[in-house]
């Protein structure tokens, strides 16, 4: 119950009264929301220590763009909405990055940001940080209000909660003017006026005639393949998800962020042998992966020549054919889904084709075995495989903690060189391949789940949060950062043609970020070895010290833009 409200003297009488500040808590409190993350200012100061006094936990960032980044992977690790509290205009706007991240990531985030005086905004007279906050976040995110009176609050967060994570979960704003703390009500009044959400993300129940659908299609695979995505990982239907890709038999892919779902060392992995998986494959059953860029639209030359049909597990219906005809859509959320299919199966399931799997395997243990001396490369400075192959033993010994990956090259090679044992250890760039989640989401990660963070970073990526090491070591979390120093953007090498300043890609040489880190007190080891580097992690995941680890990275061994340099636009006349 809210226990908030203070009592004051009316003229002439004493009533009990409580205020915006208060209920705005005692919504969250309500709702179980118990952990903010923000930049304080005006006018959510005061909000901010009243919060702390009551009992939530309120991480203050050095940006609200770090903050965002945090609440929103709050929100993919708990299933509840992380939230986000800032300022008004600017500090609204450094959060916007986040709340659209959210949003084209289906992370259930709130994005709480204080605004000015609506009747100047409106009259746009230039008030103190004026902006029209709610019509500029909202086609941003996925659903936006306002409350005007002290009495909506309880209605105001109620809807921005279930907006945040039923259905396809995604951002929501809320926009909180400053004069609605400082509003009072009759105490009373105002706790009836909360609203406790229930079943704030209900169920989606499958139709039983797109649950057949789906399994006729895979019954008829010749060469099945099963694709996993984060949405897959967000809906916590582990055990369900692995029971069902086992009973298939069919080879498994998993995306980015939903590695470890199954162990990326599964028997029925195809990680290794993703090029012969997407193009050989004739059924593809989509679970919580969307046909966006990242599969290259489901069509084209890595998908390959003969016919394909698609099954595609989602909660939104309107993704099904978003790229290619959808054979078998089954919408629903992906745990009621999944427990149907497996229910669908029966006990007695054909086993998948095993020329097609001795195949896939076959492509994957080669592979994995040409792979293998590179990640022993011993050179100093080190190569990416090198460093990596240091990393992915101590993910191996350690598969409890939680991997926040980014970077180009330190992206794309971790990916493929690192392998996951658990559902959402690995957080990284996501949909849009963002540069700047790396300590919002290590620190997040390392309050949410109590677990200790590896965070390796390029150092370009780095820079983008740079500043939050500060936040790391003010708390005291156990994050050990590893920045994969190569010089640069991709590269430290390129050189600018015309001899005037720096190529655009290049950045001071032989940087010491390790030196970042001891300047707030935390632990600084500048590595330039694989064995040094090993060393370093371990002992920092040991201590659980605030640690940054300058990896000394060879400036020439990265390519332009990782895996991905076939994105970058190419003109037939000559570059200058
Ligand atoms: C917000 C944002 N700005 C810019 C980019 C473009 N970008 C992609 S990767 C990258 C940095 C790559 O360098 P680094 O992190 O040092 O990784 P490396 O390839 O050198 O290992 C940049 C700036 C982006 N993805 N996101
Ligand atoms: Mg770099």
């Amino acid at each position: 119950m809210p226990n908030t409200a203070t009592k004051i003297e009316a003229p002439g009488a004493e009533q009990e009264l409580t205020d915006g500040f208060h209920l705005v808590i005692d919504a969250l409190k309500l709702n179980g929301i118990n952990t903010i993350y923000g930049v304080p200012g005006i006018p959510i100061t005061d909000l901010g220590r009243m919060m702390q006094a009551a009992g939530i936990r309120v991480l203050s960032f050095r940006h609200e763009q770090n903050a965002g980044y945090a609440a929103s992977i709050a929100g993919y690790l708990t299933k509840k909405p992380g939230v986000c509290l800032t300022v008004s205009a600017p500090g609204f706007l450094n959060g916007l990055t986040a709340l659209a991240h959210a949003t084209t990531n289906c992370f259930p985030m709130i994005l709480i940001s204080g605004s000015s005086e609506r009747e100047i905004v409106d009259l746009q007279q230039g008030d103190y940080e004026e902006m029209d906050q709610l019509a500029i976040a909202k086609p941003l995110c996925k659903a936006a209000f306002r409350v005007l009176h002290a009495a909506d609050i309880g209605i105001g967060f109620a809807r921005a909660i279930r907006a945040a994570v039923s259905g396809r979960p995604g951002g929501v704003y809320l926009d909180l003017p400053a004069k609605l703390f400082g509003q009072v009500m009759n105490a009373e009044a105002g706790a009836r006026s909360l609203v406790k959400v229930i079943d704030a993300a209900p169920a989606q129940i499958p139709a039983a005639s797109a649950v057949k659908r789906a399994l006729d299609v895979l019954k008829g695979a010749k060469r099945p393949l099963i694709v996993l995505g984060k949405g897959a990982a967000y809906a916590q239907a582990d055990d369900e998800i692995r029971a069902f890709v086992e009973k298939t038999g069919a080879p498994f892919l998993q995306m980015s962020m939903a590695k470890g779902l199954l162990p990326d060392t599964h028997a029925q992995s195809a990680g290794a042998a993703r090029s012969t998986v997407l193009r050989d494959a004739d059924v593809v059953m989509l679970i919580g992966a969307r046909l966006n860029w990242l599969l290259s639209h489901g069509k084209g030359k890595t998908w390959g020549e003969a016919p394909k049909k698609f099954i595609q597990v989602d909660i939104e219906p309107k993704e099904m054919d978003s790229n290619v005809e959808i054979a078998a859509p089954l919408v629903g959320d992906i745990g009621s889904c999944v427990s149907a299919l497996l229910e669908g199966m029966g006990g007695n399931w054909p086993a998948a084709p095993s020329d097609w799997v001795s195949t896939v395997n076959k492509k994957r243990d080669d592979n994995v075995a040409r792979m293998a001396p590179k990640l022993m490369n011993n050179t100093s400075p080190m190569d990416y495989h090198g460093a990596l192959g240091a990393l992915k033993t101590i993910i191996k010994e350690r598969p409890d903690a939680i991997l926040v990956n980014e970077g180009a090259n330190t992206l794309d090679l971790a990916r493929g060189v690192i392998d996951m044992y658990k559902p959402r250890k690995r957080l990284d760039v996501g949909t849009w391949g963002v540069m700047g989640i790396g300590m919002g989401y290590a620190i997040a990660a390392a309050v949410e789940t109590g677990k200790p963070v590896l965070a390796i970073e390029g150092d370009s990526a780095f820079g983008f949060s740079g500043m939050e090491v500060e936040t790391i070591c003010r708390y005291h979390l156990p994050v050990c950062i590893v920045i994969f120093n190569n010089n640069g953007i991709y590269r430290g090498t390129d050189v600018n043609s015309a001899g005037s300043d720096p190529a655009t890609t290049v950045f001071v040489k032989g940087s010491r970020y390790d030196k970042m880190m001891e300047a707030f007190g935390g632990v600084g080891i500048n590595a330039t070895s694989p064995d040094e580097l090993k060393r370093a992690v371990n002992q920092a995941m040991d201590s659980g010290k605030p640690t940054l680890i300058n990896a000394v990275i060879d400036p020439a061994a990265g390519t332009e833009s990782g895996r991905i340099g076939n994105l970058n636009p190419q003109s037939v006349l000559k570059k200058k």
